[in-house]
């Protein structure tokens, strides 16, 4: 058995080739291997999703394969019936004459290929008059609006140049398995050699067709790491054979035992995985799939096959039989090329071969695969189900009094855009009220409005602070605090998380001379639902002359008598900087309030690069926050039925057995509108979100890196507009996703 070594200096190309050495993003081993090993149904799943975004839905590429000289082949490979180093019965015979093969190339067409591929069995491209010959073949070929592929052995650099300016459209050169087994199938070549021709194919502009065998005696890691080698070639190949062995008589493999199909179809799923825009070919051995085996290979993925009775020299199924399967599976034959328009490809073009745009958006593509081959790649969904994950905890975005305020205040007149930034044309008399009102609603001299949360955070954190300051943050703060500290050039500390021991020991470390101490929080957690001991916090930062920044997202409308937010609960609002209110949580709406100080204020406004150098908000929007905060301030039955059924849910839940977040927290509030269920693998917690789906939740796992590595979690948020009945409902629902315990598993 073969063992897995590094990859590097496989994959990369030959010195002196114009492509960059290596993919910009290449999956490790041990991506491809979580790919590949992936729960059969799962892995047929995530492959078919990624075939329909990229590839027409229900068509299938027919080719067409013609052997236009065959046998004789001085190579040994194992598998071939063509080598002649075996006595298999397959006669050498001289390259065909143009006119056969250009026949054979129209009765193709006429049957539906649109594709049509020339094997020759030589070890290298042929120099003189039989490479003219072929020369001659495929400007003949593509001459019929086909595509065309050859498969001549190795070429050089001046051969692959010569066959592309004839109109060759691909070039096949199977790596057929790992580069550890290779010497096991052939001898008289190396790995090596493969990948010099691969680059020189490449080189020239002519796009790669580079598959694999199955069956040949090779372990899974020998193809996992097949897969792997594809993939981080410097460009994808546009083409992907997977041939099952045809056990030829006489070859040294004549006695392998056949492949099992469902290995066929996880070899597909994964070469769709892991290079979505290849076109996938199922080659080689379909005779013996049945039709069930094939389905589940185009189902997951494969989107060509090899067409007529015959591949090069071995059988292959009949025409009617593959027209009649594809017809019963509602599959349809990609349709002819255009005459004269040049064959599409699917795949982008190599690095260096395109534009800069096209080779940036194949490093693109090579990062959103590895991203899906770590099931962490995300995508825009439609919202669809009952709402437990949106945070509209008090059911304001869908409140009808403030509808009506803001349907009033749009009567004709109204100004629907601001023009501008607040420092030029965009301010707004509305706005001004607002930001008094809200300094006034939270205990503030002074608020000033940004237009989102994310805004608010790195337009305070990277105006306040400068290099040689010090921030002291907790360990899973928001993405928009980290981002502020890090714009602003000060050095940033980090505590785990709630741990006030090690931020008091951080904050007794020295800062360089001239800085200022901050100390960043949340005050109710986004990720885990708990909060922050403001009041211990606030003396800490007045112990170590430190100033206090607090985050109120989940807060705001949420905590104090008013929903204030914490700070004002904690009665320690004197203590603190500055306090960021974003407005489209609870509140319902968009955009966020930084209040603090007459002179923070003022300061943002001249330099707080995301409140100067942005359209200020649509005034409308300063009309629907003041109708928000006058139902916030006039409706506390919302955020305290929030709490009661936050209370309720967790209970309900750690009867049904989930872990939460913050079961172990100091920071734990049984009240807490965020409830987060723990799963800690990534795909557990995907499976939940799923499996929930399917029954009316909207529920959705959160991930690393958004959370801490292997505490995947289905993060819910309670809602004033639920009921008891629905809650139970979802720990119930909840409770199927779990894994059963150690004494539910069946003996193994
Ligand atoms: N000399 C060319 C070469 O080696 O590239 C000739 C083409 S060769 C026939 C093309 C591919 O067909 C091989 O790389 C292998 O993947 C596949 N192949 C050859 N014999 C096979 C067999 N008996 N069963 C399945 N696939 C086979
Ligand atoms: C590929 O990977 N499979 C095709 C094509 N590329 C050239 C060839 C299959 C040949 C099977 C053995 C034979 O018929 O001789
Ligand atoms: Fe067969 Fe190609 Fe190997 Fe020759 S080089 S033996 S034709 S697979």
């Amino acid at each position: 058995m073969s063992t897995i070594t590094d990859i590097s200096g496989i994959a990369g190309f030959q010195p002196g080739s114009r492509q960059p050495s290596r993919a910009a993003s290449t999956p490790t081993l041990a991506e491809v291997e979580a790919v590949y090993r992936r729960p059969l149904l799962d892995l047929i799943e995530q492959a078919h999703a990624i075939h329909r975004e990229f590839h027409p839905e229900g068509e299938v590429q027919l080719c067409q394969l013609l052997s236009i000289k065959t046998g004789g082949c001085p190579e040994d490979c194992a598998y071939c019936p063509q080598s002649a180093h075996y006595q298999t019965g397959v006669k050498a015979e001289a390259l065909l004459d143009a006119a056969t093969v250009l026949d054979e190339a129209r009765r193709a067409r006429q049957e539906g290929a649109t594709r049509f591929c020339m094997g020759a069995a030589w070890r290298q491209a042929k120099a003189g008059a039989d490479f003219e010959r072929v020369l001659e073949i495929v400007r003949g070929v593509a001459g019929l609006g086909l595509e065309v592929c050859c498969t001549l052995g190795m070429l050089n650099p001046e051969q692959a140049r010569r066959l592309a300016e004839a109109g060759l459209t691909a070039y096949n050169h199977n790596l057929d398995t790992s580069p550890e087994f290779y010497d096991r199938i052939i001898s008289t070549r190396q790995y090596e050699d493969r990948l010099a021709t691969l680059a020189h194919v490449r080189d020239a502009g002519l796009q790669v067709c580079c598959g694999g065998i199955l069956g040949l005696g090779e372990s899974e890691s020998d193809r996992i790491r097949l897969l792997q080698v594809l993939a981080s070639l410097p460009a994808p190949p546009e083409s992907v054979p997977i041939n099952a062995l045809v056990p030829v008589a006489g070859t040294p493999l004549e006695r392998q035992p056949p492949v099992e199909p469902l290995e066929m179809v996880r070899m597909i799923a994964a070469a769709r995985i892991l290079m979505p825009r290849s076109k996938v070919r199922l080659s080689a051995g379909r005779l013996e799939l049945t039709d069930e085996a094939q389905t589940l290979c185009f189902y997951a993925g494969a989107n060509s096959i090899f067409m007529g009775e015959k591949l090069l020299t071995t059988p292959n199924p009949v025409p009617d039989r593959d027209l009649d399967l594809l017809r019963r599976l509602g599959l349809r034959p990609e349709p002819p090329h255009r005459h004269g328009e040049p064959p599409r490809s699917a795949a982008a073009p190599a690095p260096g071969t395109g534009s800069a745009i096209t080779a940036a958006e194949a490093e693109m593509e090579a990062e959103l695969a590895r991203l899906e081959a770590q099931s962490r790649r995300r995508r825009l969904a439609p919202a669809a189900g009952e709402d437990f994950c949106s945070n509209d905890y008090l059911g304001l975005a869908d409140h009808a009094g403030i509808r009506q305020r803001m349907l009033a205040a749009l009567g004709p007149g109204a100004r629907l855009g601001s023009g501008g930034s607040r420092l030029v044309r965009g301010n707004a008399a509305e706005f001004e009220r607002l930001e008094a009102r809200m300094a006034a609603f939270c205990g503030a001299e002074a608020a000033l409005l940004f237009p989102s949360g994310y805004a608010a955070n790195i337009g305070l954190l990277s105006a306040i602070a400068r290099p040689g300051d010090v921030f002291f943050s907790d360990a899973l703060n928001h993405a928009s605090l980290i981002d502020g500290m890090r714009l602003s050039g000060a050095e940033r500390r980090v505590f785990p998380h709630l741990d006030l021991h090690a931020l008091e020991s951080l904050l007794r470390r020295p800062v360089p001379a001239g800085g200022r101490r901050w100390i960043v929080v949340e005050s109710l957690y986004s990720m885990e639902g708990d909060r922050a001991p403001l009041a211990a916090l606030a003396k800490l930062a007045r112990q170590h002359g430190a100033a206090l920044i607090v985050d109120e997202a989940h807060a705001t409308g949420i905590l104090g008598g008013n929903g204030e937010g914490g700070v004002a609960e904690a009665g320690i609002a004197e203590a603190v900087l500055a306090r960021v209110h974003p407005c489209g949580k609870a509140v319902g709406a968009a955009g966020a309030f930084v209040c603090g100080s007459r002179t923070l204020c003022e300061w943002l406004v001249n330099r707080a690069r995301p409140f100067i150098y942005t359209t200020a908000p649509p005034p409308w929007l300063a009309v629907q926050l003041d109708a928000a905060l006058d139902v916030i301030q006039n409706e506390p039955w919302r955020r305290q039925r929030v709490k009661a059924l936050a209370a309720e849910l967790r209970a309900a839940l750690h009867q049904s057995g989930c872990r939460l977040a913050d079961d172990h927290s100091p920071g734990r509030d049984p009240e807490s509108p965020i409830v987060a269920v723990l799963f800690g693998p990534d795909q557990a917690a995907v499976a939940a979100e799923r499996q929930l789906a399917a029954a009316g939740f909207d529920c959705r796992a959160i991930r690393p890196p958004t959370v801490p590595e292997g505490s995947a979690r289905l993060r819910l948020s309670v809602h004033a507009t639920h009921t008891p009945a629905m809650l139970a409902r979802l720990a119930d629902e909840l409770r199927r996703c779990l894994p059963l315990p150690p004494s539910h598993h069946p003996p193994s």
